[in-house]
Order: C-alpha cells, then structure tokens, then sequence
C-alpha cells in the first residue's frame, strides 16, 4: 500500500512537471489575439461620395451636400450585429479628405455640413451606438488627402494627418483596430491645385513613428496595413483567404528591409501567407456587402446574398483570417432594407449552425498525450469551449491521432479545428475520416490550421465515429478545438424571419 502510494505520487508529479510545449515559430501579441477572436467586423463608407454617387470624391466636395435627413447609427451597428459581426470600422476621413467629426486640422468636415447645424459628430454617435450594443469599434481614416492643400508636403504628415490620428485614438474610446488603407497620391483638388501629386508610398508617412502614435495612445489596438504591421491585406478585395492561409508572413518591402511597413509589397502573397514568414501578421479580408463601398442607389438589387455571405464566412474567417464587410448607408444615413435582411438572415444561419458542437459528449481516445497528463493535456479540452485550453502530445509525436465516439449517428457538414495559437501556428496538415460500413473513410483534409479552420463537406456525413488525424506538424500538437456542425438551411431561417420570431438557442 505505501509502495503504490510513493508510485502513485511519482507519476503524478511526472506528470505535472511536464512543461508546456515550446512555442513555434512567431506568435500573436495580445492584441492580434483579440483580434483572431473578434473574428468578424464591418467596414462603413458613408460621406460626400454617398451624395455624390461615385467611389473616390476628387477633395473640392461641398460639405453641405452631407446632409442626412435620419442618420441613426443603431441602426447600422444594429444590422452589423445582427449579422453575427462583433464590432465596426468607421471611415472617418475617406481619400476626399472629408473628417466625419469636428477635427480642428482642418475645416473641411462634418461641422460645414447643416447636419445637427454644424454640431453633428458622426465618430461620436457609432461611439455610442457600439456602447449600447456590445460591439467593438474602429477607424480608418486615409492618409490619402485629396483636400489638403499640404498634401506631398512633410507638413501634412506632421500637422494634418497625425493629428487626426491623435484625436481619433483620444476621443471615441478604445479601439479595437486603426485601418490604413494603401490607395496613394494621384490627383486631387489639393487645395485649390488641382494637380497630380505623388509622394513614395513607404517614406512619405514615416509609418514608424505614425504607428508609435497608436501604440501609445491604442495599446490594445492591432494596426491594419497592406503589409501589417499587425494584420496584412489579402491581397484582393473578393474576401477570399486562400485554401492554405499562414498567419506568419515576411513583409517584401524593399526599402524597409524585411521589416513590417506600408511600402511595396508582392499583394498577392498575403493570400496565403508564408509558412517560414517572420512575423505573426494574419490576413484581413476585406469585401463590400455590394458592388461598390459607397452607397449607389443603382446597386440596390445587387446586395450579397446571405448563400453568398456564408461562402465568403468560410472562405475568410474559416481560413484563419478575418472578414471585414463593407457596409454603405444611403443619402438618408441608414441602411437599405435590402442589406439589413441579408445580413439578418446570414447572421441567424451562423448562430443556428454553430450553436450545438456534435461531437459534444462524445468519448475521445487519442493516440498520445503530453507525459500522460489528461488533467492538463487531454482531448477533452478540444470540446470545451476556450481556445486556449489545448490537447497536447509529447515532444516527439507530431503525428497524433484521436477517434470520437459518439456513440450513436450524428449527421454534420461542418468540421471545426483550432489550435492554441499561443503557442504559434503548428499543425499543416490534417485528415478527418468517418467510420462508414464497418471501415474508416477519409472524409476531409485541410491545411494550415492556425487560429480557426472551418471545413465545409460537399454532403452531408452521418457516422456515429470520427477519426482526426494530425499528418503534417513540425513539432508536437497543442489543439485546442474540435467541432462538427450542421449547417442551418437557409429556408428555415427564411421562414423564421418572415413570421417574424427569431430562432431560439
Ligand atoms: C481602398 C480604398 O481605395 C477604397 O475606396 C475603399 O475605402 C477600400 C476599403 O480601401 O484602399
């Protein structure tokens, strides 16, 4: 009895003294960790191009023609959360260099306009509108200027547009995300010039130091750029991540070396990403709910779809990255009810399907795990609802496998993988297979796995057994998630939403 307690007691403190995996590769700051969890945002262009129907104002727009007979952001932000997305990115200055709230850099903005007779403050009321409804808020504010008449100048940057960034990251609260888009010099009103000015895309705004701007005044906040520093661009305004989709990437800015700046970068690399890139930099995929990113009144009946929306879902926020929806009000300040119900029906199919985890309650059995300590580093903590909590396996076994049992036939179309990404993005290649007949049938295989992958099953599977297999890691495993789901049918939701009685969970 004294024996098998001291034996008792070695394996467990054996156990417990099996330390965490060693981190691989690089990793997310706290703030790129919100961010993976946020998963989901809008992007809202609403401004002089809402009234002058194009895409990019010249700069020489009166700012009396911003005039919104409703403007009501509860109403946007509502229809954003609706849809199932967790928070908002204001366009507060757009290329036109018209500032939706009253900025003291320059007069051209919402204070000229006879909104609220020149005391409206659009950055003001999403503030609070994204309060009330537990959404997170942004801003993009383009360092493109076609008003200034500074703009190409050194004093631009330090006078105009820096400031604006200042009272931007010091007035409406915390952000969760600042957006610099990288649409460049050209020509423009410029004051009165009316010429074409160009500046050298990565110099010009000294991104260093402007980005030191955020840092201090947005500690929490990620920095969005065509080439990080925090999250890169896609590479493609369709939504699209691609299949295999790296959350590490090495920036190609010739000038800046290979460090992370708004300068010349091979676009289409941040599709996928780089499996050996030296930063952790995860793909924003940025995509308008319609044809354009301002509202046209002759696009109403071109509004994405919610069969359209969800394939993007998959394609962006189920390949690791992130889906940002651009979302255009009308010259009223709301938006159409075209848009709302898309988004209203795409967001009750993502809540109903991902509402019930079938593999809930089944029995896991996996091939390994990290020094035999279930308590810490067991399967069960793929079915509980943390990303950070993982199932890990020894040093040496990079190969796991895990068979669920679910004891009777559940039916999915959706497999859910996550991995702890704490810990870096270790998993490149896995396999799924059903038990069909008496035998294992692989089902699906997918890559790059990183902070959230969504497997979207051509049919329907019924199997009351599933296997996964970890067949590519160059070190061992820490996985934190493992789901199957049923996605819900459009037309249930449909029905729903026309008799008016929103599904319950
Ligand atoms: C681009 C801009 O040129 C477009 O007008 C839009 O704002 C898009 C989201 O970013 O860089």
């Amino acid at each position: 009895m004294k024996y098998l307690s001291l034996l008792l007691l070695l394996a467990a403190s054996s156990a417990f003294a099996q330390p965490a995996p060693k981190p691989y590769g690089p990793l997310p700051t706290q703030g790129q960790l919100n961010w993976q969890e946020t998963g989901m945002y809008c992007l809202i262009h609403w401004g002089p191009d809402t009234y002058t129907d194009k895409e990019w104002g010249y700069g020489d727009e009166d700012p009396k023609l911003v005039n919104p007979s409703n403007f009501d952001a509860m109403q946007i932000v509502g229809a954003a959360k609706a849809g199932g997305f967790k928070g908002i990115i204001v366009v507060a200055k757009h290329h036109d260099g018209f500032c939706l709230w009253p900025t003291k850099t320059t007069e051209h903005n919402i204070s000229k306009s006879p909104y609220k007779n020149g005391k409206g403050d659009i950055l003001r009321e999403y503030r609070e509108a994204c309060d009330k409804m537990g959404m997170k808020m942004g801003v993009y504010c383009s360092p493109w200027d076609r008003n200034s008449a500074l703009y190409g100048k050194p004093e631009y940057v330090t006078e105009v547009y820096r400031k604006q960034l200042k009272e931007l990251y010091t007035n409406y609260g915390p952000l969760f995300i600042t957006w610099h888009d990288g649409a460049n010099g050209g020509d423009g009103y410029y004051g009165g010039a009316r010429e074409v000015r160009k500046i050298e895309r990565s110099t010009y705004y000294g991104w260093d130091e402007t980005w030191g701007i955020a840092r201090k005044l947005q500690p929490n906040a990620v920095i969005f750029g065509d080439v990080g520093p925090d999250i890169r661009w896609v590479g493609n305004e369709r939504g699209q991540a691609g299949e295999t989709s790296w959350a590490t990437y090495t920036p190609h800015a010739p000038d800046a070396g290979k460090k992370p700046g708004n300068g010349y970068v091979k676009d289409y690399e941040g599709t996928e990403g780089h499996r050996d890139g030296e930063f952790w930099m995860p793909a924003e995929c940025d995509v308008a709910l319609r044809p354009g990113w301002f509202y046209h009144k002759r696009q109403d009946d071109s509004v994405k779809t919610p069969q359209k929306l969800l394939s993007l879902y998959y394609q962006s926020v189920g390949r690791g990255a992130a889906l940002d929806l651009g979302l255009s009000p009308d010259r009223t300040g709301q938006l159409n009810t075209n848009d709302v119900q898309s988004l209203k029906q795409f967001g009750d199919v993502l809540r109903r399907t991902f509402a019930l985890n079938l593999a809930k309650g089944a029995t896991l059995t996996a091939s390994n795990t990290r020094g035999n300590n279930k308590t810490k580093y067991g399967a069960a903590s793929l079915l509980v609802d943390s990303r950070y909590t993982y199932w890990a396996t020894d040093d040496k076994v990079k190969t796991p496998e895990l068979v669920l049992d679910m004891h009777q036939p559940k039916t999915f179309n959706i497999i859910r993988l996550r991995e702890n990404i704490k810990l870096g993005q270790r998993v490149e290649e896995v396999a799924v297979d059903a038990w069909q007949d008496g035998k294992w049938e692989e089902i699906a295989k997918a890559t790059s796995i990183g902070g959230n992958r969504l497997i979207r099953l051509q049919n329907d599977v019924s199997a009351s057994k599933v296997r996964l297999r970890i067949t590519k890691s160059p070190v061992c495993i820490a996985l934190s998630d493992f789901g199957l789901y049923k996605e819900a049918k459009l037309n249930d939701v449909a029905f729903l939403i026309d008799n008016s009685k929103p599904p319950k969970f």
